[in-house]
């Protein structure tokens, strides 16, 4: 079971095209809406990411999108959090290059659940491969202001074109993606993409999610 477990989650990765990140603070309508009416309009995986959420409120935000992401047959992966991930059966957890390594990761969460990594430059996008990640986040493609990063850790477009010529896990850009500008992201090889401010900040988060969408069935 453990192993069918596994290989359903890996395929439902590699079919997967748009991966919304969403923390309330973004949201204009709230988490809620925005999370509901983004899957409805065929977002494949949510990640919860509140960095200043109590615990007690993340779990039961949590346990909420947990239900909401089954119901429209989408994965949920907790950021930063594997303790939290495995509270809520989340599918996996998230985490950046300052937070635990895979390996520790793993021993927490187990074989069952999906590790994502985010990675700024090839080597990164290498070692998060070797460490036994499940798939990787790719950027900041362009430049974004929902996360703080230095001047060196600006990826662009080069690294993207890099991380497509080489790496086979599933992969994800990420950083800056817009309506007008994933065209671009596509053409450098990415086959997946992972936004948050475009959808949460939107007025209508499930109209924004179908126009991202459009460019992946052509
Ligand atoms: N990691 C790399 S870029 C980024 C994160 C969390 C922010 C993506 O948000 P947006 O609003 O789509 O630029």
């Amino acid at each position: 079971k453990t192993i069918l477990t596994c290989i359903a989650s890996q395929r439902r990765l590699e079919n997967s095209r748009l991966y919304l990140l969403v923390s309330e603070s973004l949201c204009h309508h709230g988490a809620g809406p925005a999370i509901r009416e983004s899957l409805a309009a065929g977002v494949d995986l949510v990640q919860i990411r509140e960095k200043s959420m109590t615990d007690r409120k993340l779990m039961v935000h949590g346990k909420r999108v947990r239900e909401w992401t089954r119901e429209a047959g989408a994965m949920l992966i907790m950021n930063d959090r594997p303790d939290l991930a495995i509270a809520i059966d989340a599918d996996g957890v998230h985490v950046g290059q300052d937070e635990l390594p895979v390996r520790e990761v793993r021993q927490i969460v187990g074989p069952r659940r999906l590790i994502g990594v985010s990675t700024h430059n090839i080597e990164q996008a290498r070692q998060a491969v070797l460490d036994g990640a499940d798939y990787i986040g790719v950027g900041p493609t362009f430049p974004t202001a929902t996360k703080n990063f230095a001047e060196h850790e600006y990826a662009g477009l080069d690294f993207v074109k890099q991380v497509a010529a080489e790496i086979t896990l599933p992969w994800f850009a990420i950083g800056g993606i817009q309506a007008d500008n994933l065209k671009q992201v596509l053409e450098a090889g990415a086959t997946r993409v992972a936004v948050s401010s475009v959808i949460c900040s939107h007025e209508q988060p499930g109209q924004i999610t179908r126009e991202l969408l459009e460019p992946f069935s052509n």
